[in-house]
């Protein structure tokens, strides 16, 4: 199926040898939930082909280094073989004021501050792009796929005279709603919210306060280099599948907002637990459990939580009677109410490390997944069939809510509209007293109640989703599209001759 515009083969100024490989880069954010959907779309696209015909690397810089290679590992030992095939190499991480030495991810930045300076580095062309260039020509790949905050990589792309493909990590709901929301200039209605223009239904209103920071600023420079980046480049490859998101994966393509879009998730879906996560501690202790009974929560590595909420989260769990496991960042300081530990220990696992996300999520125990809606935790929770209680913490995660419990209905709001105030800000966010923790866990989890009807919902999202990326699956035919595509496109086309 190949476009009409596709260009023709550059075939008298590059200097790359003819070969029969198309050697990729793949350049993510520096964010471990950046980098690791772009380590596993590395392995899927080494994996496309036969005989290593497609060699695949990933380019990240050193501090970071260790997070793809430890996932190349673990796919490794599932039992992916084209794992082993895939490269990293590294590229150095700009000088940036303020910035410690080797804080080189969100996940390892101790204040706000930190954080707000390696997303600007990242957006920044005149710190980023003199090492990314030099690294780009001197691997000489026949073709690329860029992170979105990377817009000037088609620019290189172009120069070269290779494909440049924009990877996004997140879901095409969220990114389409904050496109629109920039169309329409974030008009807040007369009641402080905004509503999403030109969408299908049903129709999606964001208070002002859960918008992110650039939207409420209305601050759209990085937002329209992004869109145009999007326009420019080759394609964009969306971590998702055309079940999940059909009406606003159309989207891009039918009011051209891309040149061609591909659907290629869920990128982490493995064909069983790894051995070595369904062993741990953690999912002895499920085995324990009846089916359905335990509650699991995770807020992702980011979003700070208050200490006060803290507390009224460990009481609302208490009062609630049932059991869970709760991942808290390393980074909180936060230890439990004088006595709790001792009062829910039969109950209750608390984890402060690493935590095996997507075992634990596929164990039959669990029965609720609280989450900040970050997009590979949907994705996770989606393979798994579990329901969510949701509670967005930053950036687009409340914008992601609504597909999860307004459009999808797989799951619903921790805390009711209109309880109390939401924000983006976690210093302007209302504690979420324990009754209401206790209350929304035992209404979701009831028998009957609407956890069961927001399960069978996803226990069919679940099964459409092993079947996407199944052979003759919509995300599987999409990935052999893309590499055709791109083999057409670049010099590799010799495959075509042989
Ligand atoms: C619990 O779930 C497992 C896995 O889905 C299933 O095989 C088993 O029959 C269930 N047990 C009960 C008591 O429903
Ligand atoms: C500087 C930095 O962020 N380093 C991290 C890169 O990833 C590894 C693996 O997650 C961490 O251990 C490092 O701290």
């Amino acid at each position: 199926m190949a476009p009409a515009t596709t260009s023709t083969t550059n075939t008298t100024t590059t200097t790359r040898p003819t070969s029969k490989k198309l050697r990729v880069l793949l350049i993510p954010f520096f964010a471990t939930s950046h980098i690791e959907p772009f380590a596993e779309l590395a392995i899927r696209l080494a994996a496309s082909r036969p005989n290593a015909a497609v060699e695949a690397t990933v380019a990240v810089t050193p501090a970071n280094a260790s997070i793809v290679q430890s996932l190349l590992e673990r796919r490794r030992r599932d039992g992916h073989n084209a794992a082993a095939t895939v490269k990293v190499v590294t590229y150095p991480f700009p000088t940036v004021d303020g910035l410690p030495e080797g804080v080189e991810n969100l996940g390892k930045a101790a204040t706000p501050t930190d954080l707000a300076r390696i997303n600007l580095a990242a957006l920044s062309e005149a710190l980023m792009r003199p090492a990314q260039e030099a690294l780009i020509r001197a691997h000489s790949p026949d073709a690329i796929f860029t992170d979105l905050h990377f817009t000037w990589s088609t620019d290189i792309a172009d120069k070269l005279g290779v494909p440049c493909v924009a990877f996004n990590v997140m879901g095409a709901f969220p990114m389409l709603a904050v496109r629109h929301l920039v169309m329409g200039d974030v008009a807040i209605d007369h009641d402080g919210a905004a509503t999403v223009p030109c969408f299908p239904a049903p129709r999606i209103r964001i208070p002002r306060a859960e918008l992110p920071d650039f939207l409420r600023r209305r601050d759209y420079g990085a937002s329209n280099q992004v869109h145009a980046m999007q326009a420019g480049c080759f394609g964009l490859a969306i971590n998702t599948f055309a079940d999940l998101e059909r009406h606003y994966c159309e989207i891009y393509v039918r009011q051209g907002y891309v040149k061609r879009a591909y659907f290629l998730g869920p990128l982490s879906l493995q064909h069983q637990p790894s051995q070595t996560t369904t062993a741990s501690r953690y999912i002895n202790w499920l085995d324990t459990k009846p089916n359905h009974s335990v509650v699991y929560l995770a807020f992702g590595s980011l979003a700070h939580v208050s200490d006060a909420q803290l507390d009224k989260l460990a009481l609302g769990l208490e009062a609630s009677g049932k059991s869970f496991m709760w991942v808290v960042r390393a980074a909180e300081r936060w230890t439990p109410p004088e006595g709790w530990e001792k009062r829910v220990e039969d109950r209750g696992i608390i984890i402060r490390a690493w935590a095996p996300q997507t075992a634990i999520l596929a164990h039959s125990a669990v029965g609720a997944f609280v989450t900040q809606c970050g997009w590979n935790s949907i994705l996770e929770a989606v393979v798994a069939g579990v329901p969510m209680l949701t509670w967005p913490k930053v950036y687009e995660q409340f914008i992601t809510e609504r597909l999860v419990t307004e459009v999808l209905r797989i799951g619903e709001r921790l805390w009711p509209h209109g309880a109390g105030l939401r924000s983006e800000n976690y210093q302007k966010h209302d504690v979420i007293p324990a009754d209401d923790v206790a209350r929304a866990l035992i209404m979701f989890m009831h028998p009957g109640g609407s956890g069961e009807i927001a399960r069978r919902r996803i226990k069919d999202l679940a099964s459409k989703s092993r079947a996407t990326m199944a052979e003759g699956g919509s995300s599987h035919n999409d990935l052999h599209r893309l590499v055709d595509d791109l083999m057409a496109a670049s010099g590799a086309s010799s495959f075509s001759r042989l």
